[in-house]
This record gives C-alpha cells, sequence and structure tokens, in this order.
C-alpha cells in the first residue's frame, strides 16, 4: 500500500513487515548557497533530520529510500557536503534498517560523500515491492523500461509549485504533489523502449521535501514541461490532480 504521508513531501509503502519512507529533493548543503545571498538558515539539515525521525517513528518505517537530489552542489563536491552528508547519512542508518539512494541530477560523487551501507541504486530508478509494483526514479532522465512498465512511476526533481495571489496582489508559492495517468505504451516508446498493451498508468511527482529549494510554478505557461516524463506528451498534465502538503485541491 502507497499513501501520502498527511502534511509532509513524503510517501508510505508498506508491504508485509517492510515499511518503506520515500522522499525526495533534499539539497542537504541549501544552506551555503542561502548565506551567500544572506539568509543564515542554522542546522537546517538537523530540522531535516528530525522530520524524518518523527514520521520514521510514527510510521514504523524500517527503509529509507531518497529520490534523488540528496545534496545541492552540482559539478564539483563543495565543503559543505562533506561537513553534512557523512554524518546525515549515519545518523539515518541509525534509524532505518536499509538506507538507499537512487541518484539526481545532482549527485556526482555521491558514493565518495556517502557511507558504504547506503546502497545506491542506478539512476534510472528501481522497483519496489512485489505483490504491489512501484516504480521510483529522480526523474532528470529517462526511467528504465521496468520503472515505466510497472504502470506506477513516484519521482520528484520537478519541485513544482502553485503560485497563488490574494486580492492585494502578494503572491505565494507553495509546493505541490502531482498526481497524472499516461500511456505506458507511449510512454515506453517515447523513451525508446518496446512493449505496451495501451495499459493507463499512474505518475505521482513528489514535492521536495527540502522546502527552502526553488521550483517553477505549475500553473504558469509550460510549467509541467519538467523532465523527459512530462515533457513526452504521454503524459495527461491536463487531467492532473494536485494537492498542497495540507491536502488542499488547487
Ligand atoms: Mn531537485
Amino acid at each position: 500500500m502507497l499513501k501520502v504521508v498527511p502534511g509532509e513531501a513524503a510517501l508510505i509503502f508498506k508491504e508485509q513487515e517492510e515499511c518503506t519512507l520515500l522522499i525526495s529533493d533534499l539539497h542537504l548543503g541549501l544552506e551555503k548557497e542561502m548565506a551567500k545571498k544572506g539568509f543564515r538558515i542554522t542546522s537546517y539539515s538537523t530540522k531535516i533530520l528530525d522530520r524524518i525521525n518523527v514520521i520514521a517513528e510514527r510510521y514504523r518505517a524500517n527503509r529509507i529510500i531518497v529520490l534523488g537530489d540528496v545534496k545541492h552542489s552540482i559539478g564539483k563536491v563543495e565543503d559543505i557536503d562533506w561537513n553534512v552528508l557523512p554524518w546525515f547519512f549515519e545518523t539515518l542508518l541509525d534509524v532505518f534498517a536499509s538506507v538507499e539512494v537512487v541518484p539526481g541530477n545532482h549527485d556526482g560523487g555521491i558514493r565518495s560523500l556517502i557511507p558504504s551501507r547506503v546502497k545506491v541504486h542506478p539512476s534510472d530508478g528501481m522497483i519496489i515491492g512485489t505483490d504491489e509494483r512501484v516504480g521510483v526514479t529522480h526523474g532528470h532522465s529517462w526511467p528504465s523500461r521496468e520503472v515505466i512498465s510497472c504502470g506506477r512511476i513516484v519521482m520528484g526533481h520537478s519541485h513544482f509549485r502553485y503560485e497563488m495571489r490574494d486580492r492585494f496582489g502578494a503572491r505565494s508559492k507553495e509546493a505541490v504533489w502531482l498526481f497524472a495517468k499516461y500511456d505506458v505504451e507511449k510512454l515506453l516508446s517515447k523513451a525508446g523502449y518496446e512493449g505496451g498493451t495501451g495499459e493507463v498508468g499512474e505518475l505521482m511527482v513528489m514535492p521536495p521535501f527540502n522546502n527552502l529549494v526553488g521550483g517553477q510554478a505549475i500553473n504558469a505557461k509550460g510549467g509541467f514541461d519538467f523532465g523527459p516524463v512530462l515533457s513526452s506528451g504521454t503524459v495527461d498534465v491536463a487531467g492532473a490532480d494536485i494537492f498542497l502538503l495540507d491536502g488542499t485541491r488547487v
């Protein structure tokens, strides 16, 4: 069973004795970039860990999978990565029996930064579950054939936000969930794979777990065009269901 954690950018997947927590887009080390802009956010990664702990306790989760963008720096590994990542993942290993990562576009060189007990999966994603199968991936590149054809994809990457404007003209942007249908056969073909029998799949795009990270407004023009899956024309974005973290449908 796959369900949204109320009020959080997190999913719980339960099957028999295993309870998996799925989160995406931690962007650890974002504090450094914010500090350059004059915002001092102390111990933001500790706050992220606290939120993870609360969810893990509530659901007795024994496995965690981070769907990419564990760190914020792109290209070279920065000193803040060395300050935060090893410690952060050691702490997760104390809480969960299994700690896993599907790398995102910010995760070059991740292997050297995190403990060897953390499992790093291929960046085109993986399948979780046996009776109920869910394909999980970051979303910056094409998911594997298996992930697309299992008919249920969970990904992050987009950091979608919904822009709201009050009657005084003040604007605010809130992180959103996106649930949409996709054509399995057509998406397989767009990705360069064969197969599929025209069945309808379900795509879930997670909000970023780090809520300081920016994101594009889903209700702006071309707002959905982000990453190969959503830009493929095989996802019914017009008919998508969009929810704020508090469950409000927009
Ligand atoms: Mn990201």
